[in-house]
């Protein structure tokens, strides 16, 4: 026996019940007396079936990432998996919660499988750069065809019990005792007698493979792969299910496994899981959280139209609050256009529409946030109109409710301090569009209480969105590292670089678009308000909002678009403009490689963190991975601009720095002591920085 994993009889059918919260994980703790049991319970005569189910709120949720990277302690998940396919009677896999990669991959190993049906059934190994291990991608498409094993392993989504019943990957769901249900399953099907075959002798999945067609889905997968290695190493270890004999299938795939999981890429997305739940775990994250409930938003424009659908999808009751009737209805007309366009799209059904838009509660007066909970402003970025809005909440708003600003740059403690309750104060910057965006930058002012910030940190996970809880400072983590990852962006269209050679630098290292693709479609006139509000200049991109190209939404920006197209086509009126002005400074234009585009801003955007970290405005350097992969698209497999560094090489980046520091002599390439601490020590630990 073992603390990890029971083994209990109902009269002939045993039950295998493992315990290893809070997922279930396969850690070796579980594997060794689970295979043990196996053993034992397959020559025990007195034995007619095996059920394997699991205790707690999930069915085995994977192998223990933890594990990757250290020594392989046997028996490991192919062992066990092997061992179950030789046993006779029949094994039942009892599934609740999310069996989730390996965990799939043990029910994968069992005759059959039935699930509750609330039950999740997926293989997200993907998502960690890495393909299922343990013969996922060998056995599942024998159950459920190759093509639909190819978008589920490719994709990393799980699917819900009745989808995986119809693909033939669940043979029964329940609702209710799932043990006894599972229990009884298993007599049956003992009573009826065998032979019972494994999946890996199932091939009728496999019989109607169009080769030509899957080979065009993989393709197809693989344009989206955006460099990543594991979506490709998935497709091609399903492929072999469809070509190869099974141990030679299989042992391809392990052959792919050893390689990813050795690899850069599943390194930088295994950190980042980790980052994800590390960013939610604050000082006082068990401290008694206020209760949120009702939530108030003021403004219906973009941003707030967006928070309030952000909440609303998380089960919230909204009131939006604006000045009057017309932009509140214009804002309420946005939201229900929104999601009946995901009614169109399938992703909601009529009903939840229904239910979605009876939590919104339209208003134009502030004595109904009377019993908000939490209330945050998504009105004008401008100091003196926040102050107003503040003032007024301090008036209406019940004691305890927290008051959040979606400012993106402002001061928060100048806020806070325009309240009588700056403990109550706090920043909920949100990225548009908010209903989607998964970051959430949380904005601790120097008075916000504990218990204020444990409670926005536990409802951000509720609403969906990676939450990272950062410091005061003009910009924040985000937009703060964003400015220096421009601050170059002129020189070098000014030095002889087009903004296609620039944006091309970006989407080669991975981004999804390059930074003035990403300025039109977020609108060119943004940033020049910005700047205009701050004295600051920008001589390319103010002569073209001047001109009133404010990107996608004008047909014209850096780039052309033709009417409703999104394809950004380069524009010689453009680069005629940065011939022009680079003349009027006297600068002679000179061919500059991607490698130069990346040290003046990618190498910038590093340092900015390490400055960050160093201020204090963000607790860890993997939580300002956590940002840019979540806020910014920066390329999961290099795992984060901080993680990057260490691939990149942090003496790389200081002699180059140092290089265009003495070349320049800009602010924004003078390397921070952090940084040069990390060259030496490997970390990013602020300690005692010199
Ligand atoms: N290994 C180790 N720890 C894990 C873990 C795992 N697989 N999954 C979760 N945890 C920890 C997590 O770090 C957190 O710890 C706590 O459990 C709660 O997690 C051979 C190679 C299951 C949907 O990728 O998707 O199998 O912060 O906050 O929101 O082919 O966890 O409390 O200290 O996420 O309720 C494949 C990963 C692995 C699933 C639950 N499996 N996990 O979500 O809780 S590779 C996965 C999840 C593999 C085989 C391959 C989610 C969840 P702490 P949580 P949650």
């Amino acid at each position: 026996m073992s603390d990890f994993l029971k083994v209990s009889r109902d009269g002939d059918v045993a039950i295998v019940t493992i315990d290893n919260p809070p997922v279930n994980a396969l850690s070796f703790h579980v594997r060794e007396p689970l295979m043990q049991a196996l053993v034992e319970l397959r020559d025990d005569p007195s034995v007619a079936a095996i059920v394997i189910a699991c205790a707690g709120r999930t069915f085995v949720a994977g192998a223990d990432i933890t594990e990757f990277g250290k020594p392989v302690q046997q028996p490991d998940l192919r062992a066990i998996v092997a061992t179950l396919e030789t046993i006779a009677k029949p094994t039942i896999a009892a599934i609740h919660g999310t069996a989730l990669g390996g965990g799939l991959e043990l029910a994968l190993g069992c005759h059959f499988r039935v699930a509750d049906a609330g039950a999740r059934l997926g293989l997200p190994e993907v998502k960690l750069g890495l393909l299922p291990g343990g013969g996922g991608t060998v056995r599942l498409p024998r159950l459920v065809g190759a093509g639909k094993a190819l978008k589920m392993i490719v994709s990393g989504s799980p699917i819900g019990a009745e989808e995986a019943h119809a693909a033939g990957l669940v043979d029964a769901v329940f609702e209710g005792d799932l043990t006894t249900h599972a229990v009884n399953f298993a007599r049956e099907i003992a009573r009826k007698g065998g032979p019972f075959t494994p999946v890996r002798d199932r091939n009728d999945g496999l019989k109607e493979t169009d080769l030509a067609a899957f080979d065009a889905e993989a393709a197809d997968l693989a344009k989206k792969a955006r460099g990543l290695e594991a979506p490709i190493a998935c497709a091609q270890a399903v492929r072999n299910a469809v070509t190869l004999p099974f141990d030679e299938a299989l042992a391809a795939e392990r052959a792919l496994f050893v390689k990813l999981v050795a690899s850069d890429q599943s390194r930088a997305q295994r950190h980042l899981f980790f980052a994800e739940r590390e960013a939610a775990k604050i000082p006082g994250k068990d401290l008694i959280k206020r209760r949120i409930a009702r939530i108030g938003v003021i403004g219906a424009g973009t941003m707030g139209g967006g928070i309030a659908m952000a909440f609303a999808n998380g089960g919230y009751s909204v009131t939006l609050l604006e000045t009057s009737q017309e932009p509140l209805q214009r804002g309420l007309g946005t939201i229900d256009r929104n999601y009946a366009v995901s009614v169109t799209r399938g992703s909601l059904t009529e009903d939840a529409k229904r239910q979605r838009l009876a939590q919104f509660t339209g208003s134009t007066d502030y004595a109904d946030l009377a019993d908000c909970d939490l209330i945050i402003e998504a009105v004008f970025e401008d100091m003196a109109v926040k102050k107003e809005v503040f003032g007024k909440l301090d008036v209406v708003a019940k004691p305890g409710a927290i008051l959040a600003t979606n400012t993106s740059y402002l001061d928060i403690n100048e806020i806070a301090a325009s309240t009588s309750r700056p403990q109550d104060v706090l920043g909920l910057h949100f990225f548009s569009p908010a209903n989607v965006m998964k970051l959430l930058e949380i904005v601790r002012a120097e008075k916000t209480a504990p218990d204020a910030l444990a409670a926005v940190v536990d409802m951000a996970r509720r609403i969906g969105k990676v939450a990272v809880v950062v410091g005061v400072c003009h910009g924040f983590v985000g937009n703060r590292m964003l400015a220096a990852r421009g601050a170059e962006s002129e020189a070098l269209l000014l030095e002889g670089a087009t903004p296609r050679q620039i944006d091309h630098a970006f989407t080669d290292f991975g981004w999804p678009m390059g930074p003035f693709q990403m300025g039109d479609l977020a609108g060119l006139d943004i940033g020049w308000r910005n700047r205009k509000a701050r004295g600051q200049t920008a001589v390319i991109a103010d002569t073209l909002c001047e001109q009133g190209r404010f990107g996608q939404k004008t047909g014209r920006g850096f780039y052309l678009y033709e009417a409703g197209s999104r394809t950004p086509v380069t524009d010689p009126q453009v680069e005629a403009l940065i011939r022009d002005k680079a003349a009027e400074r006297g600068i002679e234009p000179r061919a500059i490689g991607g490698e130069e585009i990346i040290e003046r801003t990618l190498y910038p955007l590093v340092n900015e963190g390490a400055r960050i970290l160093e201020e204090g405005i963000a607790t860890r350097a993997s939580d300002i991975d956590v940002v840019w992969v979540n806020g910014y698209g920066f390329p999961v497999g290099k795992g984060g601009p901080m993680f990057w560094a260490g691939l990149e090489g942090p003496a790389q980046l200081i002699e180059r720095l140092d290089h265009w520091h003495q070349r320049t002599g800009k602010d924004v390439f003078k390397v921070a002591p952090l940084l040069r601490r990390m060259a030496e020590t490997g970390s990013w630990e602020v300690g005692a920085v010199s």
